[in-house]
């Protein structure tokens, strides 16, 4: 346990009534509070985390999730409940229209995607579940995360080396980084969209921990452009999206989660006896790219790369350091992420001391440790981090950086982000990712390796 036993009781309580509380109508919610519908790379993170006490209830959120699968392979960011009013979140289910049965057959759902972190949860949730039913949910959950593999591969190899591209920031996870300040400068701030659409988050959160108008704007210019075309990326014609769209980004946070996905794939097929080689190629092939395009030897860290116009975003965010979850990333690379994250721009934090690692650079003139990813500590992206250092035999770095999470989230409770001076929570209360991400550091340390 990372901290006293009876801590460590409290702690697991919290987590548990956070997502039981957040569980609604057949899938976990990542808040009530700002996002009532079910998102995908938070599912990933709570299926990781309900394994640990309601098995059957990850792989159900899992499967929800897949149910709103497209027909051609990508997994939507948001599956809509038609229950939820189209009022409570914007952009809902109205502005999208995204394609009727049988291109997209599971109910409303956004064109966009996430980072692919579904394959590596399964895989855990399998690590601790081994009944006849959890092979059975694995075998249905295979081709369709392997169809989500290809879309982003094909369809999204924009940039036409094998690396699944975003078309927005929304995409990335970590939609307002400073990483995607460069490629937004050219996309137009059209300020009659916000009297158009009405901001819903502005209704439940701070505005200054939220985006700014302007920011919103495009956000909002981007996601029509990509519904206007149909949501057409690059069937036969991928390297035509860059062309066409004005936000295409290659982001080493998500091609790292893709190529952990294929790892996890290839942990999978040994399962059910299929061919795990193809997976390992796929991963090892991204793996490469990934250094190949988009790490600096000169700033020695990871950056998102402009896919329209070539060039490395100059901001040093944490998505470059995340790629050290793969295993086969070259040594000098996973030196580079161990100097970057002890520099003063991030900080590990030490036995005892410190706080998990913020969203970005701490020395930056735009670092803002409210707005969210633009400074804030979020526990996916530490809990990633720590997975990194494990794989890496960096124990001391990880035991370290699992204390903080703990510590932090005992606290001040399971909030959506933290400040990441004083580590007061912000955002949304009761966050899912963060109730589940704590109730797998609670828990032994599952060993790395094939899921990773
Ligand atoms: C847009 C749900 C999601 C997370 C994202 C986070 C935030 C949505 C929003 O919330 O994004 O998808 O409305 O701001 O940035 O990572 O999946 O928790």
């Amino acid at each position: 346990m990372p901290h006293d036993v009876p801590a460590g009781r409290r702690l697991r309580r919290l987590a548990v009534q956070t997502l039981d509380g957040n569980w609604a109508r057949g899938h976990t919610v990542p808040s009530r509070q700002l996002y009532p519908h079910q998102w995908s790379w938070d599912a990933a993170f709570i299926a990781i985390g309900l394994a640990h006490y309601a098995p059957e209830r990850a792989w159900h959120d899992l499967r929800a999730l897949f149910a709103g699968q497209w027909a051609d392979g990508r997994v939507p960011h948001i599956v809509f409940d038609a229950s939820v009013a189209e009022a409570d979140y914007f952009p809902g289910p109205a502005f999208w229209r995204a394609p009727s049965p049988p291109a997209m057959p599971g109910g409303a759902t956004t064109g966009l995607v996430q980072p692919p972190v579904h394959a590596v949860a399964a895989w855990e949730v399998y690590a601790r579940d081994r009944s006849a039913a959890a092979l059975g949910h694995l075998g249905w959950l295979y081709p369709r995360l392997v169809a989500q593999q290809e879309y982003l591969l094909g369809r999204r190899n924009a940039g036409g080396a094998g690396l699944p591209a975003i078309v927005h920031p929304w995409e990335s996870g970590l939609d307002n980084s400073p990483a995607w300040d460069a490629p937004l400068t050219e996309v137009p701030v059209d300020e009659d969209l916000l009297r158009r659409y009405a901001r819903q988050d502005l209704r439940r959160a701070h505005a200054e921990h939220r985006p700014t108008d302007v920011d919103y704007c495009r956000y909002i210019h981007i996601a029509e452009t990509y519904r206007d075309s149909g949501y057409a990326d690059g069937a036969g014609d991928p390297a035509g999206l860059a062309d066409r769209h004005p936000f295409v980004v290659e982001c080493p946070n998500f091609v790292a989660l893709t190529a952990a996905a294929e790892r996890a794939l290839a942990a999978i097929a040994r399962v059910l006896d299929a061919d795990p080689a193809p997976h390992l190629d796929r991963a090892a092939a991204l793996t490469a790219a990934l250094v190949d395009r988009l790490y600096d030897p000169v700033n020695a860290t990871f950056h998102a790369l402009d896919v329209r116009t070539g060039k490395l975003s100059p901001a040093r965010c944490v998505n470059g350091l995340t790629p050290l979850i793969l295993p086969d990333l070259p040594e000098p690379a996973v030196r580079a992420i161990l100097a970057e994250g002890a520099s003063p721009r991030f900080g590990w934090p030490t036995a005892g001391r410190g706080l998990p690692l913020p969203s970005h650079d701490r020395t930056a003139p735009d670092f803002d440790p409210v707005r969210y990813w633009r400074g804030p500590s979020w526990i996916n992206i530490n809990w990633l981090l720590w997975r990194g250092l494990r794989t890496h035999g960096r124990h001391d770095l990880a035991a370290a950086l699992r204390a903080a999470m703990l510590g932090l989230i005992d606290r001040e409770g399971c909030f959506e982000y933290y400040h990441p001076d004083t580590g007061q929570g912000v955002g949304a209360a009761a966050f899912s990712w963060t109730a589940a991400l704590a109730l797998d550091l609670l828990a032994e340390p599952a060993p790395v390796g094939s899921g990773g």
